[in-house]
């Protein structure tokens, strides 16, 4: 049951390492895109995990190994209700967002995509979603194909007739852009793709963060992200795909618990999730996110919502009106997320953000993985503050602080 009220203050104070000083200045973390900060239910799961429950998953019958398999599993079932999975065994534990992307790319992109096949991605995309799409299209001959964007750095949806074909096996897209913070229209380019018979990949790393993602609404075919950007550890994420796709599958890597019977030539493989689970898993990793999604459920991914959109309406309005500096990304809340990505005059953003840091202001300054979208913007990087549900409009203030002097001294 979600709480009844959303106090971002209160809610602050689960999270320890908020509660800090970086170089002398109360902490005010603002690269929650990079990755997020841990509460404290999540930093206890882990702890049980190792102080009770240690053991590995599937493969004992001994009493620890019964605990930790059912603590292993259940996540899984509470993460598969979370997106609103048909059942758990469509939630595939890999490392990551990263991880999940080439799991597919590799292990059904190999079996059904060949030569002169298209993948269909966009010029929006972060690097994990490029760069094993590229690998496959060397190893298949296979063309990839963009679709551009506009000068607020949405996607140009007017020609997604002409880009997709039924030569277009794959179709990868994010849900949301970590760069400008971009919310793509997937159900849309979903029913378009299925309807030239291409799948639909969702790189979901900063989509499932901040808005409630049900799959089966969204229609799509795999959809990937990461623990660690939505209160969970690092190291731990999930592809979550349709069961009929991934009994088709090939296995993505080869190890122990991912068979069923193993001979000296061939070997068969054990039933989806596990096949794709190859060694021992990130199983405390797997724990952290399930309390991660309790955590986010408890407090209410609409309430999340209707915080973070108030306070990027704040920013926009407070951070938009320094003189010199620019904003990318769409203009409208209904088309962006907690993102904001910007320039300062002729200050460089690793200029701006060791000021900020001076500060004890962490903003992420760079390319954010996503060199296609600077090149549209004809930008090497930007500056970029990202929130997520422990901001508050006093962080947007202290930002706006640390950016005049940003501005004093490249004036
Ligand atoms: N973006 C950022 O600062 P991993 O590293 O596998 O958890 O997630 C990769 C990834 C994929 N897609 C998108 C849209 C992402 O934002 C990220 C991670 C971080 O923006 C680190 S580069």
């Amino acid at each position: 049951m979600p709480r009844t009220d959303f106090d971002p203050i209160a809610i602050r104070k689960e999270f320890p390492a908020l509660d800090q000083t970086v170089n002398g200045k109360p902490l005010i973390y603002l690269d929650s895109a990079a990755t997020s900060q841990k509460p404290r239910a999540v930093l206890d799961a882990l702890d049980a995990y190792y102080e009770r429950d240690n053991a590995n998953v599937h493969r004992g019958i001994h009493e620890l190994s019964r605990r930790a398999t059912i603590a292993y599993e259940d996540a899984r079932g509470r993460v598969g209700s979370w997106i609103n999975a048909v059942e758990p065994s469509e939630i595939i534990w890999t490392r990551g967002t990263t991880e999940a992307i080439n799991l597919v790319a590799m292990a059904w992109g190999l079996d059904n995509v060949g030569k002169g096949d298209e993948i269909l991605l966009s010029v929006l995309e972060h690097h994990s979603n490029i760069i094993p799409w590229q690998l496959l299209a060397k190893r298949t001959g296979a063309k990839l194909r963009y679709i551009e964007l506009d000068e607020q750095g949405r996607l140009i949806l007017d020609d997604l007739d002409s880009l997709l074909s039924r030569r277009t096996k794959i179709v990868a897209i994010s849900h949301v852009s970590n760069a400008l913070g971009t919310i793509n229209p997937v159900k849309r380019i979903t029913e378009a793709a299925h309807a030239v018979g291409a799948i639909v990949v969702v790189d979901g790393a900063q989509g499932a963060v901040h808005t409630k993602v049900d799959v089966q609404d969204l229609g799509v075919d795999f959809y990937a992200f990461s623990g660690h950007k939505m209160c969970g550890p690092t190291g731990i994420g999930v592809l979550w795909g349709r069961r009929a796709l991934l009994d088709a599958m090939s296995p993505y890597q080869g190890g122990g618990e991912m068979i069923h019977f193993v001979g000296r030539e061939e070997s068969t493989w054990a039933s989806v999730p596990h096949k794709f689970e190859a060694g021992t898993p990130n199983i405390a990793g797997a724990i952290g996110m399930g309390a991660a999604v309790d955590f986010l459920s408890e407090i209410g991914m609409d309430a999340i919502a209707v915080h973070e959109r108030d306070l990027m309406a704040y920013a926009i309005e407070k951070v938009g009106a320094i003189p010199g500096l620019t904003i990318y990304g769409p203009t409208s809340l209904d088309e962006r997320s907690a993102v904001l990505s910007f320039s300062l005059g002729d200050a460089h953003p690793h200029d701006i953000s060791t000021i900020l840091d001076s500060d004890g202001i962490a903003v992420r300054a760079g390319h954010h993985c996503a060199q296609l979208v600077m090149k549209h913007f004809g930008v090497a990087a930007t500056a970029r503050a990202s929130f997520y549900l422990y901001n508050t409009k006093d962080d947007v203030d202290r930002l706006v602080d640390g950016l005049e002097q940003v501005r004093t001294i490249f004036a």
